[in-house]
């Protein structure tokens, strides 16, 4: 049985805006529904800093030597992954976080601004006259502890995005192995915490108002492994009425506390984005249904849903408006939890959201799922290109090809 909010219209009405409350633009879910429609939002603008989406791997090669896109970078899932021919240029990451279901799938940024190329301390940048994407790896040695690590990565990041003229992070993806491990009394993540904590201290003044999104994630094996995006503009840092602010969480859960903001919001001209952080199943500062993958999955959309209602109302955004292009990663504990997690999140993202599923370890062991986004009020997106008939859900075989087809334009 379905929680009574979850059966009734609560939880589909902050999705779903239905076209009675909102002529500006529909966002509807459930499976089969129709696609979402933004009469008034078509494109008025073609130039876009950055645009994320999700592309069957196997296909990314052919579809870059036909197309070759500005490419901003590329995220793979599976280590194993041969080198892409054609993107040598541009950063990419390989995690070791294998996939549920469905043909491997990339995550391919990019921008219809020119981009330059640029490598320096071991980061690998790309940038336009906007923002810069970066990634950097970083091993460890039986001598170096994962928070000196941590922390000599987070300066050499801070130190370089500013020398290069992108000072504001706006959004970074943490992964390295064994976040859960307990050495010398200190969980490995809160290690973490503690480099990521003293760099930004010293690098950013007053740095808890310019916390970027985040996610920080356990692999299955690799070294530590940063990517991230900067701007020469700040995004605006968004805090979740749900939670207790993560900078602000009792040391109980790490000496330092975690340094991210629950989202990130980045105006632009065509479209904000909202860069949301990875969303667990903890309120207030607690983690939530213990063991009960399924009760946890449903809080993280109540989680999820009052962070995007709050940012509407902060920042005067109508209902509704979140009708570009939509992303979801969800990245869960154990494997025999996907089919549960992913049947309540079909019927609970929106209809015209890319997913992909991915096995992970949380930070804190007791978090079973997590889910990070980006929405986008993209008005670049050609109508016809918005949605496909069927709900587009790249994590499904028969899907792909639409992914490819209508959500990142290979320009
Ligand atoms: C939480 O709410 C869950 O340390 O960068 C989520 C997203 C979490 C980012 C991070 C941690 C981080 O505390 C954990």
């Amino acid at each position: 049985m379905l929680p009574d909010f979850m059966a009734g219209d609560l939880e589909r009405r902050i999705w779903r805006v239905g076209q009675a409350e909102s002529k500006q633009c529909v966002v509807k879910g459930g499976v089969g529904s129709q696609p979402a429609t933004c009469p008034q939002l078509m494109p008025v603008a073609n130039a876009y800093a950055f645009r994320a989406g999700y592309l069957e791997a196997a296909r990314l090669e052919s579809l870059l030597t036909v197309s070759p896109p500005n490419l901003l970078g590329i995220v793979l899932h599976d280590r194993g992954h041969r080198e892409l021919r054609g993107v040598a240029a541009a950063p990419s990451v390989c995690l070791d976080l294998p996939q549920f279901h469905g043909a491997p799938l990339a995550e391919v940024w990019t921008s219809t601004l020119p981009v330059t190329y640029h490598r320096t301390e071991g980061i690998r940048y790309a940038m336009n006259d906007d923002v810069i994407f970066g990634a950097m790896e970083l091993e460890e040695t039986p001598d170096t502890l994962l928070d000196t690590l941590t922390y000599a990565a987070y300066r050499r990041l801070l130190v370089q995005t500013s020398n290069l003229g992108y000072p504001h992070l706006l959004r970074v993806w943490n992964y390295f192995p064994r976040i859960n491990l307990k050495l010398n009394g200190m969980e490995r993540y809160q290690r973490f915490c503690a480099g990521r904590h003293q760099a930004l201290a010293e690098c950013r003044t007053d740095f808890h108002r310019v916390l970027p999104a985040a996610t920080a994630i356990g692999t299955m094996s690799g070294p530590l492994q940063i990517h991230f995006l900067a701007g020469r503009r700040p995004g605006t840092h968004v805090e979740n009425p749900r939670q207790v602010s993560a900078y602000h969480y009792p040391r109980m859960y790490s000496p330092e506390s975690p340094s991210f903001a629950r989202a990130t919001l980045r105006p632009s001209n065509s479209g904000s984005h909202l860069l949301i952080s990875g969303t667990a199943s903890v309120v207030g500062h607690v983690s939530e249904h213990i063991g009960e993958p399924r009760k946890q999955t449903v809080e993280i959309v109540h989680n999820l849903n009052a962070l995007i209602m709050h940012t509407e109302q902060l920042h005067g955004i109508a209902r509704g408006q979140w009708c570009g292009q939509a992303l979801f990663k969800i990245y869960i504990r154990h494997p025999a939890h996907y089919p549960l997690v992913r049947d309540i999140l079909n019927d609970q993202l929106p209809a015209h959201t890319q997913v992909q599923y991915l096995q992970g370890d949380m930070c804190r062991s007791e978090l079973l799922v997590e889910v990070e986004g980006i929405l986008s009020q993209d008005t670049t997106i050609d109508a016809s290109h918005r949605v496909s008939p069927a709900r587009t859900r790249v994590s499904q075989p028969a899907a792909s090809q639409h992914a490819q087809l209508s959500h990142v334009k290979i320009v």
